[in-house]
Formats: structure tokens, sequence, C-alpha cells
């Protein structure tokens, strides 16, 4: 029997998903049609009926925007906001400001599909000499939160879940239990992740998983957290499948 309903999110299309660039930890802004997409998301919440008492998000703005649109639209903008870096996208170290495509013609397409979607292979890493080091590693958002030594120079999916499932078990799940409606906007892979603990999916089957940008999905939980219902899409059916399949195929050498 269903005794928790969590409602998740990856944010609206952001600038550099419409330009294919491998994007990580770098804040890059929601493009115009991302905002659309956060807008009904957030009708697609209010026409399901779906309320909350608290919602948790990373510290990375095309996250936040798309849930504070979400909240906006489905008439709930003052409950509580969480901001943590546990929920931020995986960081894809060296790869950050690359376009997907180029990388594909460059390395292969199946070289960019392991370092997009295996389980434990990571990408190469951020060194101090890249575009993009300085703006991360000394972007004050992080600054008390992580100590250098800890800050990621890149992320499999494996280590994203490390650091993202502590803060689903101890805070996400104590909430829960206190009975509280929680809504998470957060990003493709650290979302991949959570889905992976919830429905128990094998390191080969999450590989095939790519999650939509704004199509908000709802999981019901019994009393052990166990899914009685799973990944259920606020969207019809081809609209989903269509985003699915666009954001499975940035991988591919254009
Ligand atoms: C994308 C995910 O993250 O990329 O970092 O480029 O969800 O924050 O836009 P998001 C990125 P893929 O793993 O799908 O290539």
């Amino acid at each position: 029997m269903s005794k928790y309903t969590i409602v998740m999110v990856r944010h609206g299309e952001s600038e550099w998903n419409k330009l294919n660039l491998f994007c990580g930890w770098y804040d890059a802004n929601l493009s115009d049609k991302g905002k659309s997409e956060a807008v009904s998301a957030g009708k697609a919440v209010k026409d399901a009926g779906l309320t909350f008492d608290i919602a948790h998000t990373s510290v990375l703005t095309r996250a936040q925007e798309t849930l504070k649109s979400i909240l906006k639209e489905s008439g709930q903008e003052n409950i509580p906001v969480c901001k943590t870096w546990r929920l931020n996208e995986r960081h894809y170290g060296g790869l950050t400001g690359m376009n997907k495509a180029e990388t594909a013609a460059k390395y292969g397409e199946e070289q960019v599909q392991i370092w997009r979607r295996s389980f434990d292979v990571p990408p190469p890493p951020m060194e101090p000499d890249h575009k993009y080091y300085d703006t991360i590693v000394k972007d004050a958002r992080y600054a008390g939160e992580l100590k250098p030594e800890d800050f990621p120079k890149f992320e499999s999916l494996k280590l994203t879940i490390e650091r993202t499932l502590p803060y689903w078990n101890n805070t996400i799940i104590p909430q829960l239990k206190e009975g509280k409606k929680i809504i998470i906007a957060a990003h493709g892979n650290s979302l991949r992740g959570i889905v992976k603990h919830l429905d128990q999916m094998s390191n080969d089957e999450i590989m095939g998983l790519n999650l939509p940008t704004g199509i908000p999905f709802v999981y019901e939980l019994d009393e052990n957290f166990k899914p009685v219902v799973s990944m259920k899409f606020l969207g019809d059916e081809e609209t989903v499948k269509a985003a699915i399949a666009a954001v499975a195929a940035q991988g591919k050498a254009k």
C-alpha cells in the first residue's frame, strides 16, 4: 500500500543543454524553452492536485529557477526550499564545456556513451588550467560546505550517488516519515542516482535510463520506502518518450 508520495523533476532545458555542452557543476541558466518547460511543469503539478510542504533543490540556478516556476504556477511559492550541493548534477570533470556531439565525433560515440552513462567510469578530471576550474572551485556557494581537498575533480554516477544518497537517507526520508509532502527539483544524473536506489536497478539497467527536462514524475512508496508506483510522469506518453529519446541522442556524432 502506498504511504508516501514524492515528486521529482529534472530542471527545464538549460542554455548549455540547448548548445549540447557537458554542463555538470557549471551554473548555466535556463533557456527560453527551459523556462516554458518549467511553467508547464507547474501547470501539470497544479492539474494533478499535488501539494507540497517542503522543496529540495541543488545549489545550481537551472534547478532552482525550475522549482520557483513550478511553485509559482501551482500557487505554492511560500513553502520552504532547501538547497544543497548534494543534489547538484554530477561533476563532468574535464568534459565540462565540451560539445557532446563534437566529443563523440572526436572520441567515438561508444566512449561518450561510457562517459555519460556508465555506472563507475568517471570522466577525465578537471585540472586547474581548465577554462571553468576557477569559476566552479571558487564559487562562494561551496565555501564552508566543501573543503578544497574534498572538492570533486570529476564524478561517475557511482560517486554522485555516494554524495546524494546521504541526503536522501538523512534529510528526505525523515521528512517523509514526519508526513511532509516533498518535491525535489534537481538534475539528470543526481535524480538517476535516486531512481536507481529506489527501483533497485542494476548497474547495467541504469545505463539505459535518460531523464527528460522539465517533466515532473511521481513516486509512491510503501512504509519501507519501496516503490508502489515508480516514475509516473505528469505528461502524455508520446511527449515523454520523445523527450527521453532527445536526451539519449545528445551523445551522437552529427
Ligand atoms: C547534463 C546531463 O546535466 O548530461 O551535465 O550536461 O541535467 O544538469 O542538464 P543537467 C550535463 P548527460 O549526462 O545527459 O549527458
